[in-house]
């Protein structure tokens, strides 16, 4: 939970003029922080004080904690070392909480005067809502690690407290899920959407195995997508723990692409139907995709329309593909007109979930699903142990040093995937690193080790160690 308790001690200016509009932006700027997200999930809150003061009192308090005696128009008092919005230090236990509440971080105190405000409106010529939203952003900044004593400090405060007017306005703005068989295309359109990879895409089927979050963030909405696992009855708790995130992501949606095949024969399928189900009971909106039409013939797409226009009336049925592109504004402009109009959910920069860490992992297997045959991409995980990067003098990176282990089911596993004389496992190696120096943009030093952990798709201790157990939390 987001708690922001105002305060009013000065009586000029009522409580319901200021406290409505400082409340809920502070709310917005702490919800939009990757850091509050991130105690959020874990089950954590976060409370901050805001109190309005008088002109004299304001004066007073400036020239008592930092020696200026003029009148400010906010100050703020962060509870922790934080920089740029990560703690310096771990949090101690005793100094995070409040005795009396476990689970709520006490992020610090914001002083804002209201006369100051007021003037300050006055003088650039906007409303005082708007001129406290400002105020109560750049506060909030402060209380997160940021501010403006370096050239580039305040570069970076600055762009994040544009971004964060911005993302007041109500544009549509929400999660779109990507969801269907496996090997219909999901990753690929995600990528195609995005631009980038984000997720691996490969011809065999059950490629993705954990949701995947990519927002595309435009002038006049933002759309969250999922990419997830393909639907599919599990055989072993890996795929069980597959589906619980595929329906995770569904639940979390406010629009199912469904994704089918323009090859299919006219038929919906258990997984198809399961969906449509879902989406009818939570009333969400629903976008048919019938991906794939650059190798279909434009005749087969119809009955495939038709069958499911009269017998679930989706929003509407798109053909695209996914590869080429073809149909992407139209499924973008569809969404734009289905979801909820609303303030901006992610801060530009918050593009995905996924972090180099996890991104490196799945570059190897996606190598490792390209170079083995059969029975081998299925039976294996991959763990990065280690991400080193290397600094050069001017704070860039000059080079990743990675190491990770890829799990196997056998013995006879292990043999295929290190090939003679090590040649099968320096060949992943190789590709994996070239992708990863085009994706992070710098030389990657590459190590793997190929290790046998029998039945490890049945152990959820191992499917936690891997990343593959789905939290209960909403992503
Ligand atoms: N020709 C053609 N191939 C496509 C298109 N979209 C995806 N593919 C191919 O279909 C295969 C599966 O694509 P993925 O994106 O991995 O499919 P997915 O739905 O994510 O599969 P899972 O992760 O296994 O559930 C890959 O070989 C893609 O290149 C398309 O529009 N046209
Ligand atoms: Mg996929």
């Amino acid at each position: 939970m987001i708690d922001v308790q105002c305060y009013n001690r000065q009586r000029v200016y009522g409580a319901k003029i200021l406290f409505p509009v400082i409340r809920e932006t502070a709310e917005h700027v702490l919800f939009l922080s990757p850091f509050v997200k991130q105690l959020l999930q874990t089950g954590i809150g976060v409370h901050i004080d805001v109190t309005m003061v008088g002109p004299r009192i304001m004066r007073k308090i400036n020239r008592e904690q930092r020696g200026i005696d003029e009148l400010t128009d906010v100050l703020s008092f962060p509870a922790h070392d934080m920089r740029e919005g990560a703690l310096e230090k771990p949090l101690d236990p005793w100094e995070t909480f409040a005795p009396d509440d476990q689970n709520t971080l006490y992020l610090g105190e914001l002083v804002i005067s209201p006369d100051r405000a007021t003037q300050q409106a006055e003088a650039l010529g906007h409303d005082l809502e708007r001129e406290l939203m400002f105020l109560t952003i750049h506060g909030v900044l402060h209380l997160l690690g940021y501010d403006h004593e370096s050239e580039e400090d305040a570069m970076t405060m600055e762009t994040l407290q544009r971004q964060l007017i911005r993302s007041l306005e109500e544009v549509p703005s929400g999660f779109v899920a990507l969801c269907g068989r496996p090997n219909v295309g999901k990753s690929t359109l995600l990528n195609q959407l995005l631009g980038r990879t984000l997720s691996i895409e490969s011809p065999k089927p059950q490629t993705t195995r954990h949701a995947i979050r990519g927002v595309l963030f435009l002038d006049d909405a933002e759309i969250a997508f999922l990419d997830m696992p393909g639907l599919h009855k599990p055989n072993n708790a890996l795929g069980r723990a597959m589906m619980k995130t595929a329906m995770q992501s569904i639940r979390q949606a406010d629009i199912i692409a469904l994704i089918i095949d323009a090859s299919w024969h006219p038929y919906i399928g258990e997984e198809e139907r399961r969906v449509l189900e879902i989406a009818k009971e939570d009333h969400k909106k629903v976008i048919l995709l019938i991906n794939k039409i650059d190798r279909s013939p434009k005749e087969a797409i119809l009955p495939l329309i038709a069958l499911y226009d009269n017998n679930w009336k989706p929003d509407a049925c798109i053909p695209i593909s996914a590869k080429t592109g073809d149909g992407l504004n139209l499924f973008i402009n569809e969404i734009k007109c289905l979801l909820p109009v609303r303030r901006r959910m992610f801060l530009e920069g918050d593009e995905t979930d996924q972090t180099e860490r996890i991104l490196a992992a799945e570059l190897v297997r996606r190598e490792i699903l390209r170079q083995t045959e059969q029975e081998i991409p299925y039976g294996v995980a991959v763990l990065v142990r280690s991400f080193e990067e290397e600094i050069d003098e001017s704070g860039d990176r000059s080079e990743i040093l990675i190491e990770a282990d890829i799990i196997c089911e056998r013995a006879s596993h292990k043999k295929v995937l290190v090939g003679r004389s090590g040649r099968m496992v320096r060949s992943i190696g190789t590709e994996a690193r070239k992708a990863m120096e085009a994706l992070f943009d710098a030389p990657v030093y590459l190590n793997l080790f190929v290790r046998v952990r029998s039945n490890w798709q049945n152990r959820p201790q191992d499917l936690g160690a891997v990343g593959l157990l789905p939290s209960d939390s909403p992503l």
